[in-house]
């Protein structure tokens, strides 16, 4: 028999287990797993030995906005589908979901859907899939759930608590809950209460306040624990809907979660490395820099970072997603995160859009800290690939290493241990592959990094022979089912 790739001498990292096995590729799947090293003369089309380095399912992430019109009233994404997929493929991701934005004037999600796809199409470097963002959940739009679910693929939709231009009513909510419960379809939640933060931006500013750092202020934690309590109240009306809390950044909201699982309710929760990795001094950065932090819920403080390391170890947060929602610093006009005007000179927090970039450095981060302890490499695989698959219906396409099931979607990692050639690396802007003129985590080390990203059973990333070496247009549309977790809830 012939393979279009074997992958020799890899340690195969799964949700499951660590163990050294060969993996046989062919027409873009995984074939056959077999001991280490017996496939290293395997008759194939090429093959990588992997010195004993990792192995793990390519990264599965399912939180990236790229390329949305302006929903939140400013900026304008600095990543288009071509460089933020482009971006995720560098950094071992090789599915992401992103999501269709629908307006609040726009009564159709079909409608919203499809202006999407044109963004994206033929302009992938990676598999993706795609969420409905609720802007106006009408009759019309609830009406088209089937449609989406059945005929387009589309099985999860994002609805605000916050933010004038999208934020839900609570009976809108348990319009949108009710309607995702008859089509067993999962409903993201963004929480934190938009009514309180609007009238805590206003006596800010009345007190001119304006700099990076009192977008904190404007969102302390209890906003986000109070919201986060009613999104969980109000899926319980609807007979324990299930939903997923994005974004988690705060340890009252964490305990509100856990305590709601711990009594058997289906809540599911979302954190992101910016929760682990910065904290809120960031945001009082030297001049301005400070905005390359703010984002929504902003980052917290170091004991919350530790309450939210907790939370993934524990198994309160089912998945840890990017949330890759880029806008220049200081490039053009619009979507720079420098407000600064002759009227502000210290800028206007109220004006720096909301969001930061991340894709390509969320697996190696998160990577990186297994070997300080911080997590186990198969929590990493669950949290990063595995759970995102199942939860998102993507499940076991994406997210395993099984044979004769799983498409050949891989990572491979350098080789742990001495001559660690390209580890404890310092990230910079200026070694990533997105459009977004800065990272937020810029000067942080990192201790690996992917060396291979196999895509359907290509290489698209060779980080010694080439860097990206996958095309655009190699990704593809993915048709998702219903989430894994919901056949438990029917
Ligand atoms: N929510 C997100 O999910 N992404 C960025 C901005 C926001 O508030
Ligand atoms: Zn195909
Ligand atoms: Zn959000
Ligand atoms: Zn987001």
């Amino acid at each position: 028999d012939s393979f279009d790739l074997v992958i020799t001498n890899g340690i195969c990292v799964t949700a499951g287990d660590i163990a050294p096995y060969d993996i046989a590729i062919k027409d873009e799947k995984i074939v056959l797993l077999a001991p280490s090293g017996s496939l290293a003369d395997a008759n194939a089309t090429r093959i990588i030995d992997a010195e004993r380095g990792y192995v793990t399912p390519g990264g599965v992430d399912c939180h990236v906005h790229l390329q949305e019109p302006a929903m939140f009233g400013k900026g304008t994404s600095s990543d288009t589908y071509e460089t933020g997929t482009r971006s995720a493929i560098a950094g071992g991701c090789t599915t992401i979901v992103g999501f269709a934005p629908q307006q609040k004037t726009e009564p159709s999600l079909l409608a919203a859907l499809a202006a999407t796809h044109l963004r994206a199409r033929g302009n992938s470097y990676c598999d993706y899939g795609l969420h409905l963002l609720v802007g106006n959940p009408s009759p019309q739009a609830l009406s088209e759930l089937a449609a989406l679910r059945d005929t387009e693929g589309v099985t999860s939709l994002k609805i605000y608590m916050t933010y004038a231009a999208l934020q839900l009513r609570d009976d809108q909510i348990l319009s949108v809950l009710l309607a995702a419960r008859g089509h067993r379809i999962l409903t993201m939640i963004h929480a934190e209460n938009g009514d309180v933060l609007t009238w805590l931006t206003s006596q800010l500013e009345a007190a001119s306040l304006f700099a990076p750092k009192y977008h904190a202020t404007s969102r302390p934690p209890i906003l986000e624990a109070e919201a986060t309590n009613r999104a969980i109240a109000l899926s319980s009306l609807i007979a324990n809907t299930p939903i997923l809390l994005v974004h988690v950044s705060d340890p009252g909201a964490t305990l509100r979660i856990r305590a709601a699982q711990t009594a058997g309710q289906p809540i599911f929760a979302e954190t992101c490395p910016q929760y682990l990795f910065l904290t809120r001094d960031d945001m009082d950065g030297p001049g301005f820099e400070g905005a390359k932090c703010v984002c929504s819920p902003p980052p917290r403080d170091k004991e919350s970072q530790e309450a939210i390391w907790t939370g993934l170890r524990n198994g309160t947060f089912t998945i840890l997603s990017s949330d890759h929602c880029p806008f220049d610093y200081d490039d053009g006009e619009s979507g720079k995160k420098t407000c600064i005007t002759e009227d502000f000179p210290v800028g206007r927090f109220k004006e720096i859009p909301n969001g930061i970039p991340g894709i390509e450095t969320r697996l190696p981060m998160v990577f990186s800290s297994s070997s300080e302890g911080r997590l186990s490499l198969t929590k990493f695989v669950e949290v990063t690939s595995t759970n995102p698959a199942k939860l998102y219906g993507l499940y076991p396409k994406k997210g395993s290493l099984i044979a004769g099931v799983s498409d050949a979607d891989v990572v491979i990692w350098y080789p742990e241990g001495k001559d660690r050639k390209g580890l404890d690396m310092t990230i910079t802007n200026g070694m990533l592959h997105h459009a977004t003129d800065y990272t937020p985590f810029e000067g942080r080390k990192v201790g690996n990094w992917p060396r291979w990203t196999v895509l359907r059973g290509r290489v698209v990333w060779d980080r010694d022979g080439g860097g990206v070496v996958g095309e655009k247009g190699y990704g593809e549309f993915v048709k998702r089912g219903i989430t894994s977790y919901m056949l438990e809830f029917s």
